[in-house]
């Protein structure tokens, strides 16, 4: 009865998971009915993939995701039903433009419609397949210069395809970056318009399209800022400020409003930080236990605590260092002595948390209302919230609940309303969290970097459904279709199918 169904295209004709987190990259696929409790016996398939940390996108009986091996960046076309490689593009040779250690040259999500397949890669520019694999149309952008690389991926409107690629590099003999958003015809790849952002440099975050009583509104959120845009003609309209210099999160919507969320720099949720996790971390360098942390303790793995819940050596338990050794001990030494304000040369309980309570910037969940024009105030900004904000994974607006989860394993669901805490409540699965939660079918989907996925009852009380430990370590946002639900992990494609 099921394969029937499916053969008949009915699913066509609904939404399908057609870009970076679905559906108007909300992350909801309400129609979708995949196992809420999942065994290893749903595994319908898995399939071996290159390097990437893009999402799956379907349509019909494809699935199409991107990849990269060496020097080589892919586009590959799966069979839904049985995870069979249909056909895989190498995409014109470019030098690889250098990416973080936590990144890949494979990170933003493919967009498809009825008839194309869009990959964009941040070392080459976009590309556009039909979907059995031949090439319509190719445009090469100049890479655009950054921290982590690219990650920010393609969503369409209309007949558009909208690009964002906020940038660190300078427009020739100006001070200006050279960050701008960008709409292509999807039939042609013909530039229809673009806006530069000539006073914002990179950022990371994938743009939506706000629907609204107004109309729709083009929402980049980047470098300190949230732009409201006319997606048809790129004007701009509005825009927001207080928010990091580092955003990844993309905008979600619901109840007539727009939800733009960024942690604070270096990853912190909540504004009033906790300073004992990070102290209990630094305590992994006191050799001679006397409760301090010597200059003379300083390992190779010392440097700035930013993410305690990690563990030492983790790229991203720190603030990153040279891997020249000398140059590396200079830093150390520097670093040590941002926080060792007696110059003893001991760090202390106390001078460390003062330091780490004292930063810039705050962590925002901001609630934004249409209609407005230029910097918006009062008027528009509906509320705001100071805490649980994730670093990596987007918020997920779904039946009336805004979620975040965060590192180490906190799931917070606030009220849109009111923008207050509905509860934070502990999930199984501790560590990092890079994947945005989805949902679909009353229940919400959560994925640890170790490839803890957690179950979720939706409402405004914490209910754990069910937890399973996926084979493999996993990063990257999953997808759904009306029964299975696929998760990537560092070397597969796993489907696991209601049954
Ligand atoms: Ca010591
Ligand atoms: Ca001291």
């Amino acid at each position: 009865m099921l394969t029937a169904s499916l053969t008949h295209g009915a699913e066509v004709a609904q939404k399908t998971w057609d870009q970076f987190r679905g559906p108007a990259g909300s992350g909801v696929m309400e129609s979708a009915q995949p196992p809420t409790v999942i065994e290893s016996a749903h595994l319908a398939w898995k399939t071996p993939l290159p390097a990437g940390l893009s999402s799956p996108v379907i349509y019909g009986n494809q699935i199409f995701i991107t990849g990269c091996d060496k020097s080589q960046l892919f586009t590959i076309a799966l069979n839904r039903r049985d995870g069979r490689e249909l056909w895989r593009r190498e995409t014109p040779e470019a030098p690889l433009q250098r990416v973080h250690k936590a990144n890949t040259h494979a990170s933003p999500s493919a967009l498809v419609d009825a008839k194309n397949v869009y990959v964009y890669f941040g070392s080459y520019g976009l590309v556009a397949y039909r979907h059995d694999g031949k090439e319509l149309w190719k445009r090469p952008l100049e890479p655009s210069k950054s921290l982590y690389g690219a990650s920010s991926s393609p969503i369409a409107y209309k007949e558009l395809l909208l690009l964002v690629t906020d940038d660190d590099a300078n427009l020739e003999n100006s001070r200006l970056s050279r960050s701008r958003v960008m709409a292509f015809s999807r039939a042609t790849g013909e530039l229809v318009w673009e806006t530069a952002r000539p006073f914002l440099r990179s950022g990371w975050s994938t743009p939506a399209i706000w629907s609204h009583e107004d109309g729709d509104e083009l929402v980049v959120l980047g470098h300190g800022r949230v732009v409201g845009y006319n997606p048809l003609t790129g004007e701009e309209k509005w825009f927001a400020k207080g928010f990091s210099r580092e955003t990844i999160a993309i905008p979600v919507q619901g109840k007539g409003r727009v939800y733009i969320s960024s942690a604070q720099l270096g990853g912190v949720s909540d504004a009033e930080i906790d300073p004992k996790p990070f102290w209990k971390s630094m305590l992994q360098f006191d050799e001679n236990k006397d409760g301090k942390v010597g200059r003379d303790e300083i390992t190779k793995d010392f440097t700035w605590p930013l993410r305690p819940e990690l563990p030492l050596g983790h790229p991203g338990w720190g603030i990153p260092l040279p891997s020249d050794p000398a140059r590396r001990r200079d830093r150390q030494q520097g670093i040590f002595g941002w926080a060792d304000k007696n110059r003893d040369n001991l760090w202390t309980e106390e001078e460390l948390s003062s330091h780490i309570t004292n930063r810039p910037g705050k962590p925002i969940l901001m609630a934004i209302t249409p209609g407005g024009r230029g910097e918006l105030g009062k008027d528009h900004i509906a509320w705001e919230l100071n805490r649980s904000v994730p670093e990596i994974p987007s918020p997920l607006f779904y039946r009336d609940q805004i979620y975040m989860v965060r590192n180490g394993g906190t799931l917070a669901a606030v009220n849109p309303e009111t923008g207050k805490l509905s509860y934070r409540g502990r999930l199984g699965g501790t560590g990092q969290y890079s994947a945005s939660p989805i949902a679909a079918n009353g229940h919400i989907y959560l994925l640890s970097d170790e490839g803890t996925l957690s179950v979720v009852k939706a409402g405004d009380k914490f209910e754990m459904a069910h937890r399973f430990q996926l084979p493999e370590p996993a990063s990257v946002t999953p997808a759904l279709d009306h029964e299975t639900l696929y998760v990537r992990g560092t070397g597969h494609l796993w489907a696991y199918r209601r049954r």
